[in-house]
């Protein structure tokens, strides 16, 4: 066996360097994939560049000499990587890298004198010890700048700002070198310039010794839409232009790349928004993403640009909910709905399917959950209670409300979409969905009555019997009118307004965070409650009845929370009927006696 090694190494090694004057950059480049070109700040035209990378798979694997295997992922990968590409040890650093059930990622970057490379990189993927795929755009250095800067970053910041209409925002400085595409490369502070006010957050490469503006690179990724902001529930509040929306911790590529096809159109890892068949999209209106399509209710739905504006509210409400859940907990590995799980657990290929203005029925709309693995399917329809008909994608309630049944009905019992079944438990399927819409909507601390599907049937009272109130003069609902109730609609009303009385006092106690949609660390109402309701949804059993699911709201509170909120939220059930010792839809008010 030693023996064996010996020999297969040498024969790995002279491969090695047979392809050593391959893996160096060639002297010409495809343009499209080493360069852009960009007008940025004050009408700057920057071409950035990045030197050709080179790119082998391996399928089973590349055996590594026996060597290699006791090393860390930093020693196995820059021995790999230095006697793949024939160089010296001084010019790898070790960037960063990871492990997953499928294998370990390492990246890696040039250096030269101690100063690494911007854009002269590699990637190593390794399974078993063997490497499976290897890129690099390592660069030579034949004609490099001098490692010591003749200008300061400091004497550079002023001018850099100007150019880029920004401010230089604090990021520490580096100095870094950058590979250039007349085969040169120099040497560059880096520094970031952001405009709060455009939006705009650039890293400026700047030469070291000419103090000129090299390169740059754009950390905006622009995607744009004409929506209803989620913040919004209906038409009339104005459709806005929404740049950037996405979430990058939820959605890592975005919203229009699941990590083999990049689109252009109303199809992405979370959701396919189209009307009619799969193939009918709305494409951008305008390159690099842009969605800017206007609905106008004074036409039919299927008019102007209606059908364009309604698939693009589509596909961003359903996005939004997938990444503010996401970070609330519905993740790959709690059965959410992707196509890509990018290997985090749970079953992909189960993105949204987004029926648009959807030819099977009118005034509704539903949301059909198989198990995880296989798409939910939600299907909007047009209303027919008013002259002009009314699209329910441009009523964002109704969207949420149809996303959360996805939510839910994988949350409650493992991702089998068959545990809210039972007539009690598919009524509180439509309470959470009622109450995740109001939950998107609520503006402030001032927390006003709530009422679904006002403007697709243009009443004020909107589509259920009574506006989620805290006045028991308002609605009524209590615990015991589910006893004469035995439609589910009917029912959610019930849970819905019990979990809106929750929100009020979770609210009342904690306050409110507009920034609760991304950033779940906040300690205000608004947050508390949405991570109660979602960890509750993973507690609570196969199809839950009203009071497992309060009992699953205040488990959820003590893990959590160490409890700090039981007696609150004991309170806040109770006041509907919901209290210690309802069963069988008796109401009961008592709260435990430590209360
Ligand atoms: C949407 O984009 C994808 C990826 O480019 C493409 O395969 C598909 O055909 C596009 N669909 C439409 C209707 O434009
Ligand atoms: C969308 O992308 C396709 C290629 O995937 C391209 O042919 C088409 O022109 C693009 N459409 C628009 C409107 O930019
Ligand atoms: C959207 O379209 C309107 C009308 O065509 C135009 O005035 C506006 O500049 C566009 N906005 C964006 C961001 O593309
Ligand atoms: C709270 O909202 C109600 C209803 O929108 C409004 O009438 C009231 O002035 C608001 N109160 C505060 C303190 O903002
Ligand atoms: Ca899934
Ligand atoms: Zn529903």
């Amino acid at each position: 066996m030693v023996v064996f090694n010996k020999f297969f190494a040498s024969v790995f090694l002279a491969i090695v360097y047979a392809s050593v004057s391959d893996a160096i950059i060639a002297p010409s480049y495809s343009r499209h994939s080493t360069r852009r070109s960009r007008n940025v700040g004050r009408g700057l035209q920057l071409d950035t560049f990045h030197p050709e990378t080179k790119f082998e798979t391996f399928g089973a694997g590349l055996q590594q000499p026996a060597s290699l295997a006791p090393l860390s992922l930093k020693d196995a990968t820059v021995s790999f990587v230095k006697s793949r590409l024939g160089v010296d040890a001084t010019e790898v650093a070790f960037k960063n890298g990871y492990t997953t059930k499928s294998g370990k990622f390492a990246y890696v970057k040039q250096l030269h004198n101690d100063i690494p490379f911007a854009n002269a990189v590699a990637n190593v993927a390794w399974k078993d010890n063997k490497v499976v795929s290897f890129g690099a755009s390592f660069v030579n250095t034949d004609n490099i700048a001098s490692s010591t800067p003749s200008v300061t970053v400091e004497s550079t910041i002023p001018k850099t700002e100007e150019a880029l209409d920004g401010k230089y925002n604090g990021h520490p400085a580096s100095l870094e070198y950058l590979a250039r595409p007349d085969g040169s490369v120099s040497l560059t502070h880096v520094i970031q310039i952001q405009n709060e006010e455009t939006g705009t957050w650039f890293e400026a490469f700047v030469d070291a010794h000419s103090g000129e503006i090299v390169s740059v690179t754009d950390f905006v990724s622009d995607a744009t839409y004409k929506v209803l902001p989620i913040t919004k529930e209906t038409f009339p509040e104005g459709q806005e232009i929404l740049v950037d929306p996405q979430d990058l911790l939820a959605s890592p590529l975005g919203w229009h790349d699941d990590g083999t096809t990049k689109t252009n159109n109303t199809s992405g890892n979370n959701v396919i928004a189209f009307k009619g068949t799969q193939s009918a999209l709305t494409v951008q209106s305008a390159p690099d993403l842009v969605f800017n399509y206007t609905y106008d209710d004074t036409l039919a739905p299927t008019d102007g640009q209606n059908v364009d504006a309604a698939r693009t509210n589509a596909f961003y409400v359903i996005n939004t909910v997938h990444d503010y859940a996401y970070r609330y907990g519905f993740t790959e590995a709690a059965f959410n709905f992707q196509a890509n799980n990018f290997d985090k657990g749970g079953r992909g290929n189960d993105r949204v399917l987004m029926s648009v203005q959807d030819g099977s029925g009118t005034n509704n709309a539903n949301f059909a959950t198989p198990a995880d693995g296989q798409s939910g399917t939600c299907r909007m329809f047009v209303w027919t209670r008013t002259p002009v008909r009314r699209d329910g994608d441009l009523e964002n309630d109704i969207i949420v409300h149809e996303m959360t049944h996805g939510i839910t009905n994988r949350m409650t019992g493992g991702g089998t979409g068959r545990c809210l079944q039972t007539t009690e438990a598919g009524g509180m399927g439509e309470g959470w969905s009622d109450a995740m819409a109001e939950w998107t909507e609520q503006k402030s601390a001032n927390i006003t009555d709530y009422v679904m599907g006002q403007y697709v049937i243009n009443s004020a009272a909107g589509i259920r019997t009574h506006p989620y109130s805290t006045d028991p003069a308002v609605n009524p609902l209590r615990y015991s009118s589910i006893a004469n109730l035995n439609e589910v609609h009917n029912i959610g009303e019930v849970w819905a307004n019990l979990l809106h009385n929750v929100y009020a006092a979770l609210v009342g106690k904690y306050g409110f965070s507009s920034t609760a949609r991304t950033n779940p660390e906040g300690t205000e109402g608004n947050i508390v409650y949405l991570h109660l309701f979602i960890d509750a949804l993973a507690l609570q059993p196969c199809n839950p009845t009203f009071v497992s699911a309060r009992d699953a709201w205040i488990q959820a509170d003590a893990n959590r929370y160490g409890g700090v909120n039981k007696c609150l939220l004991w309170t806040a059930f109770a006041s509907r009927g919901l209290g210690v010792g309802a069963a069988n839809f008796r109401d009961a008010s008592a709260v435990p006696s430590d209360c």
